[in-house]
């Protein structure tokens, strides 16, 4: 969450800038600025609104410049108002001195910010980020780099910096300690970012900066020192980004448009995989399969229901037990450790500060066996795992995961497999059956998407609700939690899921003619028991909105509407039913007239804790 993007150069920057800031705007988008050292001074323009405002004020006032920073934010320490908008200055607005942008929590700001106070520092702003522009300015001892170095000591918490002064015109330092940040190289010119997406078409040249690095950018060189001051290089590599997503087409939102990818992207994610083998995840992949006798899964939202998903499949097919961790609870808690555990992280981005933070946790207990299920090559994530399975979703712009989400559930599912395979579990027959319902995928997606108009007559119904209840069982209970966490983090409607065995045991209450009550009913074994636990629900009044199998014999009657999936999926049926339940989530959205793409308080990119 955050984005920054900084540069040196000797032309104007600000086009760089705002692309950058657009193509991070998925990090956050509560407000967004950029400052530039026009002719001696420190100039800034800010907005809350979106880039292409910031775009627009920026043509008016011609803010031009070589040397700068910019930052769309996501707000954790005040509000998301103009004065609390990055970059931050320093010592003051009128005679600013420094510039800075920041990604992540100080969490000794409150400290600093007294002792900033008491030198007579006058705080502009509520943000924890603020207090760093103060402290480098306080320590400020004309090597801006030398200074930065110091000044970072000084915090504790989550940091990626850029930061300039208004006397080194030619210069931008940046730092990083549980943030992401890169370098791109440039000829005579040089960049820093949060991602190599953010300077896709300036430069393919990046270097992953490593934590407590602190990099001194100028026209003709980038110099990076350690946290012990040591200078380090680090490798440079060629980077193929994505320059972001392409058109809308037909489409209203990219949600829209990524729910409707779903079928091309499974078969991408599943291309080349003409056998079941445990080096589909890396080499080695064997030997480390060979040795694990457990799987601890950590994942955060939508990975994490596609984890319980794959705790289902893994423990009846492989026959492993699993265990699956909210990451931000996994890191602070008490656990008991095992050596033999294969830890799975699972993240969209690659990024998500709580889950890495979960991996080196998992390490540092004496878990070594490391894989994750990711959608960016290049990410944190598959560079610190050993092994790793890189989903294919292409880049994901809507916040509320779609097409990651089910291409997750696709590669872990190869993971089941390969797993089952090492442990004795998968006959030749059941591998080539496994293998052909995977390739036919595609297809039944696309069955499934063509019931769109259906849904769209339940989300009008759906948009005047104010709550829902999801209902699952089995392996389709994490498709009912992620049904209910996508209709309330687009629609705004309070969603609860529950596994349909437990209504009568709480929230059976809640039942009236009011609430809608969404069940995933696929022809499994459990539907008999199902339908019992729907008849609680007519019985109180409640409103059923199935979504059955084709053969699953549940009709349409008072207060039972009924949208027929077109076949049972057996094993991979959430991929289907998952995406019946974005469709009515997308659809309510759309009823309700909310910002789909860019829900309220949300950010795609969770770098924070
Ligand atoms: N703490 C800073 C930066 C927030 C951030 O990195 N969000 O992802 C602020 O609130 O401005």
């Amino acid at each position: 969450m955050c984005g920054i993007v900084g540069a040196v150069a000797q032309r104007n920057i600000t086009p760089i800038l705002l692309e950058g800031l657009k193509r991070l705007e998925y990090r956050g988008y509560d407000s967004c600025g950029v400052a530039l050292h026009v002719d001696g001074q420190l100039q800034r323009s800010r907005s809350t609104s979106r880039v292409a405002d910031l775009e627009h004020q920026i043509e008016e006032a011609h803010l031009k410049g070589f040397t700068g920073i910019a930052h769309t934010r996501w707000a954790t320490h005040g509000a998301p108002a103009s004065h609390n908008a990055h970059p931050h200055f320093s010592p003051s607005t009128d005679n600013a001195r420094i510039a800075l942008v920041h990604n992540g929590i100080i969490e000794n700001h409150d400290e600093l910010r007294v002792e900033l106070t008491a030198l007579g520092y006058v705080f502009q702003s509520q943000t924890d980020t603020e207090v760093i522009a103060h402290l480098v300015d306080h320590m400020y001892n004309g090597d801006l780099f030398d200074t930065v170095q110091h000044a970072v000591k000084r915090l504790t918490g989550a940091y990626a910096i850029a930061v300039f002064s208004r006397e080194e015109p030619h210069r931008v330092v940046a730092a990083r300690q549980g943030s992401p940040l890169i370098v791109g190289l440039g000829n005579g010119e040089n960049f820093v970012a949060s991602d190599a997406m953010a300077l896709a078409g300036t430069t393919d040249q990046i270097i992953y900066l490593e934590e407590g690095d602190v990099v001194d950018l100028q026209l003709g060189r980038v110099w990076i020192v350690d946290s012990n001051g040591k200078q380090v290089q680090r490798d440079v590599k060629t980077v193929q980004a994505h320059t972001g997503a392409a058109e809308l087409g037909p489409y209203r939102h990219y949600m829209q448009k990524e729910i409707f990818e779903q079928p091309r992207v499974i078969g991408d994610t599943l291309e080349g995989v003409t056998g079941i083998m445990p080096e589909l995840f890396g080499d080695g992949a064997y030997n480390v399969f060979k040795q694990i006798d457990r799987v601890l899964i950590l994942a955060c939202g939508t990975s994490y229901y596609s984890g319980l998903t794959a705790k289902y499949w893994i423990e009846s097919v492989a026959k492993i037990p699993v265990n699956v961790e909210i990451a931000s609870e996994y890191r602070y808690r008490d656990s008991v450790p095992h050596p033999n555990t294969l830890v799975v992280t699972i993240s969209q981005s690659g990024e998500t500060a709580d889950t890495l933070a979960g991996l080196k946790h998992a390490r540092s207990l004496g878990m070594e066996h490391t894989l994750t299920i990711c959608n960016v090559a290049t990410s944190a994530m598959v560079r610190e795992c050993k092994l790793a399975y890189i989903t294919r979703a292409g880049v994901e712009v809507g916040v509320a995961s779609t097409k990651a989400f089910t291409t997750q559930l696709a590669a872990l599912f190869l993971l089941t497999l390969s797993l089952a395979q090492v442990n004795g579990r998968l006959t030749d027959a059941e591998e080539a059956n496994h293998l052909k319902a995977m390739r036919h995928l595609p297809v039944a997606i696309s069955a499934v998407l063509a019931l769109e108009p259906q849904i769209i007559a339940w989300a009008e119904d759906f948009a005047r609700k104010e709550n829902a209840l999801f209902l699952g069982r089995g392996m389709h209970y994490p498709i009912a939690l992620e049904g209910a966490l996508k209709l309330k983090e687009i629609s705004y409607i309070h969603a609860e899921a529950y596994p349909a065995g437990e209504l009568k045991h709480g929230p059976l209450a809640l039942v009236t003619e009011e609430m809608p009550v969404v069940t995933v009913a696929p022809n499994d074994t459990l539907i008999e028991k199902l339908k019992s636990n729907m008849q609680e629900v007519r019985a109180r009044g409640g409103q059923l909105y199935v979504f059955a199998d084709v053969d699953s014999r549940i009709t349409s009657g008072e207060g039972v509407h009924v949208i027929r999936l077109p076949e049972h999926y057996g094993l991979l049926s959430p991929i289907l039913h998952v995406v019946s339940l974005q469709l009515l989530a997308y659809h309510s959205a759309v009823a309700r007239g909310t910002d789909v793409d860019k829900p309220r308080n949300l950010a795609k990119s969770v770098t924070v804790e």
